[in-house]
């Protein structure tokens, strides 16, 4: 059932309310970045207009205040990922950095030559790249769990990757390109049974439901602020303690010392180890009112939305014919991959915009879960609890059309 006060939920939103070439805007392109409601607008401006101050320097009333609301919003994440201490949330600029700090510090120290670091065959390039550049760097190698046809990970070939020299587990929670939702919990304990530490790319997970990082038991978790309707250049990195605390810095300059000399610089403690320079106060304030505002609307009724339009748009799509879904998996989020045979993922797409729909062609930085397929990209509709049914009625009437005027 689609949620009744969606009308209500969509005010909070001004951008959705446009015309994009005459026709109603029509936004299926969440898993590339969410939107932003006024709360989240409003603390920003705020901060701006009211208070704007640098963090953890000033003795001045502005400047404590400033503080304080930046390390509430520290808190305000702890909270969202139910994170045991908010030392463990490290602010970065997003997922990407996320990982290649925990590459580039976690990898560089503890990993050596010969040693190997498991992703799966469906990372976005952010979580395969940067282990890429420590294996040139260590001579480590890259081993990959395979996808199956219907975009679920190969759990035996998991299993049977696991070697006396498996160092790292890096896995994506949920697929950009397809929408699987891997069962991370068991593939956390397994790599848990062999000491070895887990990394998860919440990219796409921490926006479709409640984040529980002890639960979970990873030890890393990365996400994007501008996913989760929060704004864009911020982002936060999760971290057990007992790996961050061995962990070497990642950026040297103010903010991440104790003390310094010419001869000798020592680290401040978490988080601010890994917080050189001033940080993005504003947006972390906005992150945070983005968390407020999803508890005010509730995952429960988030989640609903997005599993009716997500049935109710396969349900349709599939009924239209001649087109393939990519990623089939019992276990998805809101993402509806697909190509229309015999017409070119780019060109579906850049009729649906003349249409006013926004949706996303392409390889969906993932590259070789496209060559996996054997196919250069798909076009990607990806919802949002604030998405409706007639959206989802705009698009699959758009691929009708767009099927008339190809076949
Ligand atoms: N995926 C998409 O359209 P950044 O750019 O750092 O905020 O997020 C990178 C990233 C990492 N992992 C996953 C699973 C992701 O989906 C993304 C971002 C967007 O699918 C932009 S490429």
């Amino acid at each position: 059932m689609s949620i009744k006060n969606i009308e209500a939920i969509r005010m909070d939103f001004p951008v959705l309310h446009q015309k994009v070439h005459g026709k109603p805007w029509v936004y299926l392109d969440n898993a590339a970045s969410g939107q932003k409601p006024l709360p989240v607008i409003n603390a920003i401006s705020e901060y701006y207009l009211k208070y704007h101050s640098n963090v953890h320097r000033g003795v001045h009333y502005m400047s404590q205040l400033a503080t304080d609301k930046f390390e509430a919003a520290r808190k305000t994440v702890q909270h969202f990922l139910n994170a045991e201490h908010d030392h463990e949330i490290i602010w970065t600029t997003g997922t990407t950095e996320g990982i290649n700090l925990v590459a580039a510090t976690y990898g560089r120290k503890f990993l050596k030559e010969g040693d190997e670091i498991l992703i799966t065959g469906m990372e976005h390039h952010a979580n395969i790249v940067p282990w890429q550049m420590l294996c040139e760097e260590k001579g480590c190698v890259l081993r990959v769990v395979p996808v199956l046809e219907n975009g679920t990970l190969d759990m035996a070939s998991f299993y049977e990757l696991f070697s006396d020299k498996t160092r790292f587990l890096s896995v994506v929670h949920v697929s950009n390109a397809l929408g699987t939702l891997n069962p991370v919990k068991e593939m956390i304990k397994h790599a848990h049974s062999k000491n070895i530490p887990v990394l998860l790319d919440g990219a796409q997970s921490s926006c479709h439901f409640a984040i529980d990082v002890q639960d979970l038991d990873c030890d890393f978790f990365v996400f994007s602020g501008h996913k989760v309707f929060g704004p864009t250049g911020i982002g936060v990195l999760y971290g057990k303690t007992e790996y961050l605390e061995k962990m070497p810095p990642y950026k040297g300059g103010g903010e991440m010392i104790e003390t310094v000399t010419f001869e000798k610089t020592t680290y401040a403690g978490l988080p601010f180890k890994f917080e050189a320079g001033t940080p993005d106060i504003a947006n972390a304030i906005g992150l945070a009112a983005a968390m407020d505002y999803i508890h005010s609307i509730g995952w429960d009724v988030m989640e609903a939305q997005e599993k009716f339009l997500l049935e109710y748009a396969t349900e349709e799509i599939l009924k239209i014919g001649g087109i393939k879904l990519y990623g089939t998996s019992p276990e998805k989020c809101s993402v509806l991959s697909f190509l229309i045979e015999g017409i070119h993922p780019y060109d579906t797409g850049t009729i649906l915009d003349k249409m006013g729909i926004a949706v996303r062609t392409g390889h969906h930085c993932a590259q070789p879960l496209m060559g996996r397929f054997c196919i250069p990209g798909t076009v990607r509709a990806s919802f949002a609890f604030y998405n409706t049914k007639e959206e989802v009625d705009a698009l699959i009437s758009g691929l009708k059309r767009i099927k008339t005027m190809f076949l």
